[in-house]
């Protein structure tokens, strides 16, 4: 069993980054600018933008925080985004999830100018990723292919299956790895909550991508021997010996699958830090006009 190191491949794409950061600087050209917006005080989603600002910081990016109260209305934050559109400073920028439920989150994301949408869930971005044109990929799909490849796990022929399907993973996941691509060209079942048989389902795969939320659901009665398990759950549990009172968990029981596999992303520091990394890729790509010109 070989370990997915995540936090490890971040540094090493970071320093990249960081160096064409510099390069960029010396040609003469402002560095890259992400701006994010955050709306209430959502304990995971304070983290999440702090972790991100952070990785901004790290590789010599300009970040922008947005910070509005929870009682912010639809109509204010739609001209929070206008804004953001307009501003020639901003390369690109995200609006941190989940929203409050009086907030439309499709109707924030169809506003979002598809140019500065590094999250990549305009479905502008999502219909060229579908149709295999240039497009933002989002994040923790983006992310995934990353591991994929540094550690030249084949994809080609094999059967993958993604449990779940949700918009920001299990469906462009599955998209992703079917597509005729570098590490692609995979035979892909998406499984849900209708799915009869999701144990049998995931006992088949070669490839095992868990993203639905749940702690501990893929449990090692489900992995076949030798199988690639890709953990996408960031799960809090009770743990009162931890001094924030809760530690992380995936969607994987990694203590019994791990042996089984050949290859298993830990939580943390498994996909989480390539989802980071992939947005400052996506930034960069944005600064550059990489996608659209
Ligand atoms: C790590 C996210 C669910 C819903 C909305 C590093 C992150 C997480 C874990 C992180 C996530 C999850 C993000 C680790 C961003 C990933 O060391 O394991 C980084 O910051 N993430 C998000 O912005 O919104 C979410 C999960």
């Amino acid at each position: 069993m070989t370990l997915i190191d995540g936090k490890k491949l971040s540094a090493l794409v970071k320093a990249d980054i960081a160096k064409e950061v510099e390069s960029l600087k010396q040609q003469g050209y402002k560095v890259p600018h992400l701006a994010a917006v955050l709306v209430g005080d959502n304990p995971a989603s304070q983290s999440y933008v702090r972790s991100k600002v952070r990785s901004c910081e790290e590789v010599g990016f300009e970040s922008t925080l947005i910070k509005k109260d929870q009682s912010i209305s639809e109509a204010e934050l739609l001209d929070i985004v206008r804004d953001l559109n307009e501003d020639v400073s901003i390369d690109g920028y995200i609006v941190q999830l989940p929203l409050p439920g009086h907030i439309d989150p499709d109707k924030i994301n169809l506003a979002i100018d598809p140019k500065k949408d590094v999250d990549g869930f305009h479905p502008m971005n999502f219909g060229r990723m579908t149709l295999g044109l240039p497009a933002y990929l989002p994040a923790t799909p983006q992310g995934i292919l990353h591991m994929l490849k540094h550690y030249s796990i084949e994809t080609s022929g094999k059967k993958c299956v993604v449990v779940g399907r949700s918009n920001i993973v299990g469906m462009p996941m599955g998209i992703l790895m079917s597509q005729k691509r570098d590490t692609g060209n995979c035979t892909v079942t998406i499984v849900h909550s209708r799915t009869k048989n999701v144990a049998d389902e995931i006992l088949s795969a070669d490839i095992v991508i868990a993203a639905i939320g749940r702690a501990h659901f893929v449990t090692a009665d489900m992995i076949k021997k030798g199988a690639v398990v890709i953990d996408v759950g960031i799960n809090r549990v009770d743990d009162a010996s931890r001094k924030r009172g809760y530690r992380l968990v995936g969607d994987v029981d990694f203590e019994h699958v791990a042996p089984k596999t050949s290859f298993i992303t830990p939580v943390p520091g498994g996909v989480g830090p390539m989802t980071v990394t992939s947005l400052l890729l996506n930034t960069l790509k944005a600064a550059k006009k990489e996608i659209y010109g």
